[in-house]
């Protein structure tokens, strides 16, 4: 495989000087450290990144191969034969694994691996039309497209032809191909399809507001690679584009007929709430923070700010997981934050880290990095399957047993006829190195608490970090700083929210109970004195090779409450224990949970299981739990163990009854017979 030149590395990002025409200086005020500078060594993401590259890529492209994906591609290239899968956005499930596999080469070098890139890479080169329009669903029959395609192209491209969503997720797997591998077969394409977009759409030409939203984040990948000033500008004109259509009605209150669906009721530059479908939304508010970076727009920049501040207070789930209302796969409104009905598309996980990096990398405050940990930890990793080849689409945040409450209890499944989560997954996890560090100047960022090492540059002399620590079941962290000689530099480290009594970075969410434990930090064994800023904890000082910063944060189980407001937590608490929110699972407690109370007394126990759900930090309790009597007259309680695994773990064992949030007294818990209480225990 070829390496990547590190003399490409500008700004966290790759640019090549024979690609490159002129780059841009302007840019996010804070760096991500690139994720091929990155070598993990953790014992928490490492087994995670590897059953990604061993199992979920491999399943990934034997499913686009057995579900007729790549078949698309050859019949587009062929130009006969009848569309093959259902829907126009299938080709993106290619494009995705081809990215999250260009990003695990970086990890796992496979020369095996990579010869099947090149070869599927061949293979969307021939499907792409001469002019570089690229879209399996109309090129393989243009006289009879796909449905939703229109019978021209573009004509559909408002609603849900998805030709634009296509080609974003083509350019931001080609960057990543480009950027893992150096080769340009892929990014090649890419440009290709680009500089067509770039030539039918923008002032005094065709205008759109692209139906679903990630054209605009590509472009401004293939911008920074390129220094092309046209992707940038075409990238600001479709955002600047939502609101310009006259055909909605905005007095309606339905997110289709008033176009809040596609976040296209009002200019983004008056948009404050988040809106409409969550990943087309969060793809939209990520480019907004990427453009108004690249371009120094400080209306965008106000309003994607205000979207942000309304998503944290009022539209997060506990669990990170975003986009409530099954309907349109979309954001709620305030405080609509329901258990029983939660949809929170894996997906939205994606977007909303991608999303909160970019928020970090504009304005260097840590609240952003907190819910970006709290989405890793809990609402995105909940959506594959332990063993990597099961997947949920949509995230329960209550599951109730189906023979009484009539909710049918989701099983994890292999791929969906819509199977953009999986393929989403897969590109995230291996760039998930990218997301660890940060540096601007003579401030380096721990972002995240991930063992491995980092080889920077800071002022010009080459610095190492070591992490080592056992995140995110203890809270004592280890940092080894080893500049070449001697060197001034801060080193910001991160103090997440839940270590400073602070459950969200809003009001939404609050520990039921301040926790006296204070952070500590030492410098080579002596307490260090710090100043903080924007949540990180700034250690100024000459660093010597092999300073070691031990940084204790106080691990303890916290009951967490919501806001008021979030009418189906009311007189509830969820527990959480660092960043990780816990649930109860019917396996470990008697074959149900939605019986058990948590009265506001109860203390409990953390005990690592190594043997559990591949190693796990369990909760356990005893709690009473609510019995109805034989002839269903009376309720009393019995005592009982509550045994808590994390979230992302349920549903590895089977289906059954889970919770998140616990009534605190016995009113709350919703009682069923006796009769079915038996039947459901003998299951
Ligand atoms: O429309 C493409 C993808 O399909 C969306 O991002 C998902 O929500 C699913 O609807
Ligand atoms: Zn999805």
């Amino acid at each position: 495989m070829k390496k990547v030149f590190p003399a490409l590395a500008v700004a966290g990002l790759l640019t090549s000087p024979s690609v490159a025409q002129s780059v841009k200086r302007s840019d996010y005020p804070i760096q991500a450290v690139a994720f091929t500078k990155v070598k993990l060594a953790d014992n928490f993401w490492l087994p995670r990144l590897k059953t990604n590259t061993d199992v979920t890529i491999p399943a990934s492209f034997q499913r686009c191969e057995a579900t007729n994906r790549v078949k698309n591609f050859e019949m587009a290239a062929a130009k006969s034969g009848k569309f093959a899968t259902t829907f126009p956005f299938d080709d993106t499930d290619i494009y995705k694994t081809i990215e999250g596999a260009s990003y695990s080469l970086s990890l796992y070098p496979d020369q095996k691996l990579e010869s099947y890139i090149d070869e599927l890479i061949t293979k969307v080169g021939k499907a792409q039309e001469p002019d570089g329009y690229l879209y399996t669903a109309r090129t393989i029959d243009p006289a009879h497209p796909h449905a939703w395609a229109g019978n021209t192209r573009w004509e559909k491209e408002r609603e849900l032809s998805h030709e634009l969503y296509n080609s974003g997720h083509l350019y931001e797997s080609a960057v990543a191909h480009y950027e893992a591998t150096g080769k340009k077969n892929l990014l090649n394409i890419a440009l290709k399809n680009a500089d067509l977009v770039c030539a039918t759409f923008g002032p005094g030409k065709r205008a759109v507001a692209p139906g679903h939203e990630i054209v605009e984040m590509g472009l401004v990948k293939l911008y920074r690679v390129t220094g092309k000033p046209e992707y940038l500008s075409t990238a600001k004109f479709f955002i600047e584009q939502r609101g310009q259509y006259k055909g909605y009605d905005p007095k309606s209150s339905d997110a289709w007929r008033n176009g809040s669906y596609w976040q296209d009721h009002k200019s983004v530059y008056d948009q404050k709430e988040a809106v409409g479908h969550a990943v087309r939304a969060e793809y939209l508010y990520s480019a907004m923070a990427d453009v108004a970076a690249l371009t120094g727009d400080q209306k965008m920049l106000a309003s994607v700010d205000s979207i942000w501040n309304n998503m944290v207070t009022k539209k997060l789930y506990v669990t990170g997981g975003t986009g409530a209302v099954p309907g349109g796969e979309r954001f709620g409104g305030n405080y609509e934050l329901p258990n029983g009905t939660a949809y929170n598309e894996t997906c939205a996980s994606v977007a909303n880290v991608y999303w909160n990096q970019r928020m970090f990398l504009l304005h260097g405050d840590s609240k952003y990095v907190d819910v970006m940990e709290k989405v890793l930890y809990n609402g995105l990793i909940s959506g594959v399957g332990l063993d990597g080849k099961s997947f949920f689409y949509s995230n329960a945040m209550q599951i109730k047993n189906s023979a009484v409450f009539g909710q049918s209890e989701p099983e994890r499944a292999g791929w969906f006829e819509c199977s953009c989560c999986p393929t989403n997954l897969a590109r995230l996890f291996p760039s998930l190195p990218g997301y660890v560090y940060a540096q601007k100047a003579n401030d380096v960022y721990v972002n995240l608490f991930i063992n491995g090492t980092t080889d920077l540059n800071v002022n010009k002399q080459a610095v190492r970090i070591t992490q080592q620590n056992n995140y995110p079941w203890n809270g004592d962290l280890k940092f080894t700083v080893a500049p070449k000689s001697s060197a001034d530099f801060n080193l910001l480290v991160r103090l997440p929210g839940w270590a400073r009594n602070e459950a969200v970075p809003s009001n939404l969410y609050t520990f039921a109970a301040p926790s006296p434990e204070q952070v500590s930090i030492k410098v080579n064994g002596k307490a260090q004195p710090y100043t903080m800023r924007n949540g990180y904890a700034v250690l100024a000082r000459k660093w010597k090779k092999n300073d070691v910063v031990e940084v204790a944060l106080p691990m303890e189980t916290r009951k967490v409450v919501a806001n008021p407001n979030v009418r189906d937590d009311v007189g509830k608490v969820a527990l959480q224990r660092g960043p990780v929110v816990y649930c109860a699972e019917w396996k470990d407690n008697d074959g149900r949970t939605s019986n058990i109370v948590v009265p506001a007394a109860t203390r409990f126990t953390a005990s690592y299981k190594p043997d559990v759900l591949n190693g796990i930090t369990e909760l356990t309790a005893t709690v009473p739990v609510v019995k109805v009597d034989a002839a269903n007259n009376s309720i009393s309680t019995v005592q009982q163990t509550l045994t808590a695994i994390p979230y992302y773990a349920w549903a590895n064992r089977g289906k059954g009854e889970m919770t998140v949030w616990f009534p605190e007294r016995i009113t709350d818990v919703d009682l069923i017979t006796r009769k079915v209480e038996e039947k459901i225990v003998a299951k």
